[in-house]
């Protein structure tokens, strides 16, 4: 049995971050990685094409000004091998992996209540005795494959996107299927159609997708970024999506039409996921909302050939960003190839998998390759993955059988000690992630130092505090466009899952202002205990 005061699941960039802060603060941290190599999920997305939908700059830790002047992006969108190169950096730079146990997976935690420490028990039979237990398992990072008729029959290759092979993977005059039109489907779909032979994308539900407008960086950009980085850092933690964009304080219903264009024109060209915030109102106001779907759909049918096919990609049956859109290169354009066609679930469905490829209620499809691009079972699928079991047995499963309860995303009731990192409840999916992983760590680092500093071996979570940030999450989605659909932020895309909204939309600023505030009074909604016989009383 090994004896930590933090021990942190996961080796992604939230996992390094922890280790970094706590290990910084004199605590004895221990990460636990189940995979032979740190990244998470850039370790696991080495999908062509892949890369990172928010610009380098920002996607980049900022605890190390060091750091940011030091490393050099090539592009303004990082490829997954670079953020992976960078996330290799960090590790060595700042000595990580000696605290680092890779290929080592968790599968029981267990509060005693006697000692009110976690014992975490892995698949080697090993155990950790710690008394901080910390879960940095990414939100996407659980595939999820559909299990069609027939798939054991295939015989050719079959690839999830989320857990892309170690080995080369090459198209080169073979017959591929690509499953999925999410970031993952949308983003490989051009490189892809490039080698093979022949492109088959299956489509369920056409996505809403900006240009990435990406570009290498130039050394003038990099200095000019490096020497206000502060400035922009801040922009970022002011921001509502954690990206430095301002919304513009207009209503698009404010303006005339061709205003309206122009402002729409210029976000196109250059913002990326900017162009929701083109006006304030986007993601709140159905008709504002529409005058930016209805210019998407423009845009797209501007670059497709063929009619049929341009319609077929039109998103229509949901707002604009009420699911996630993407930020692709090239995507629409891949249609226009003669080897790259369509397949629409909507009109044919899939009825199997025969040995050769798939049959649709339209035709069999012949394949050499087939990929699935059909994302996660997002936020909780990973959490659920080891068995957690908190105070009197409850295991986090059973608490959260009808959705994520937590109080600000930080903690749950019954699971003393241990901390969420950018899960449920907290703007996670819902902002640049980097910007919520390191405001979210930072902290909890300075909760656990005001626990010390009090002679407080133990915290946990008050119920009524619990329930009222449920209410307080559930208060700021009505304000937004978010439950007009169906999508992974409120559990439908996974059959059975509760439909619960599960990230916090109230925005990066917003979200730091209330763990200030908790902060500040004291940490509300939290108790706190000296020793293990106390909390039985709370
Ligand atoms: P997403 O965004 O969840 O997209 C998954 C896609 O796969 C989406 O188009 C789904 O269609 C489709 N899908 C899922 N299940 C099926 C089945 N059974 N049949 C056909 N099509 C299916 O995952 P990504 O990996 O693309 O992106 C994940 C995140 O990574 C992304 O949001 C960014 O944050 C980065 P649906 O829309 O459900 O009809």
């Amino acid at each position: 049995m090994q004896t930590v005061d933090v021990l942190v699941i996961g080796a992604g960039f939230a996992g390094l971050r922890a280790l970094y802060r706590f290990r910084g603060l004199g605590y004895k941290v221990k990460v636990l990685e189940a995979s032979e190599d740190v990244g998470g999920v850039w370790y696991h997305n080495g999908y062509p094409g892949a890369r990172c939908d928010v610009e380098s700059y920002d996607y980049s830790y900022s605890f190390s000004p060091e750091l940011e002047q030091e490393w050099r992006w090539s592009e303004r969108y990082a490829t997954q091998p670079e953020i992976l190169r960078y996330i290799n950096h960090v590790a060595e730079r700042f000595d990580l992996r000696r605290d680092i146990q890779f290929n080592t997976r968790m599968t029981n935690a267990t509060y005693d209540e006697a000692s009110a420490r976690w014992v975490i028990e892995t698949e080697g039979g090993e155990t950790f005795d710690t008394q901080f237990f910390m879960m940095c398992v990414g939100q996407l990072s659980t595939p999820k494959s559909p299990n069609y008729p027939g798939l054991s029959d295939y015989k050719g290759e079959v690839i999830h996107s989320g857990k892309w092979p170690k080995h080369e993977v090459t198209y080169e005059g073979k017959r591929v299927a690509i499953i999925g039109t999410g970031s993952s489907g949308m983003q490989m779909t051009p490189v892809i159609a490039k080698y093979a032979k022949h492109l088959t994308v299956f489509q369920r539900t056409p996505n809403y997708s900006i240009p990435a407008a990406n570009a290498p960086v130039t050394d003038e950009e990099d200095a000019q970024v490096k020497a206000h980085y502060r400035e922009r850092r801040d922009r970022a933690w002011n921001s509502a999506t954690g990206l430095g964009f301002m919304p513009n304080k207009t209503s698009a219903l404010d303006v005339t039409p061709e205003e309206r264009e122009k402002a729409y024109e210029a976000a196109w060209n250059r913002l990326g996921f900017g162009f929701a915030l083109t006006y304030y109102d986007i993601l709140l106001n159905k008709q504002a909302n529409d005058t930016a779907a209805d210019f998407i759909r423009r845009k797209i049918a501007s670059v497709v050939n063929d009619p049929v096919v341009r319609e077929k990609l039109l998103p229509r049956n949901h707002a604009f960003a009420a699911r996630r859109p993407s930020v692709d290169s090239g995507y629409f354009q891949a249609f226009n190839r003669d080897n790259v066609e369509l397949a629409d679930l909507l009109e044919s469905p899939i009825v199997e998998f025969t040995h050769e490829g798939i049959r649709t209620s339209a035709k069999n499809h012949v394949f050499d390759m087939i990929i699935f691009a059909t994302g996660f079972d997002v936020f909780t699928g990973s959490l659920f993955k080891p068995n957690i079991i908190g105070r009197g047995g409850i295991t986090l499963k059973q608490k959260w059988s009808d959705g994520p309860v937590t109080h600000l995303g930080v903690g749950v009731s019954d699971f003393p000690n241990m901390f969420i990192v950018v899960g449920p409840g907290s703007p996670s999916l819902l902002s640049n992630v980097m910007v919520s992983t390191e405001e979210q760590i930072d902290w909890m680092a300075a909760f656990v130092e005001h626990m010390k500093a009090n002679k407080q071996a133990v915290f946990e979570v008050q119920h009524d505090a619990e329930k009222e940030w449920g209410h307080h999450i559930n208060e700021r989605v009505k304000e937004t466009l978010y439950l007009s659909t169906d999508s992974y932020y409120n559990g439908a895309e996974v059959k059975g899952k509760p439909r619960v909204f599960m990230p916090y939309s109230g925005g990066v600023r917003g979200y730091r202002r209330i763990l200030h505030k908790c902060a500040a009074e004291g940490y509300t909604g939290f108790s706190f205990a000296a020793n293990a016989a106390w909390l039985e009383k709370v």
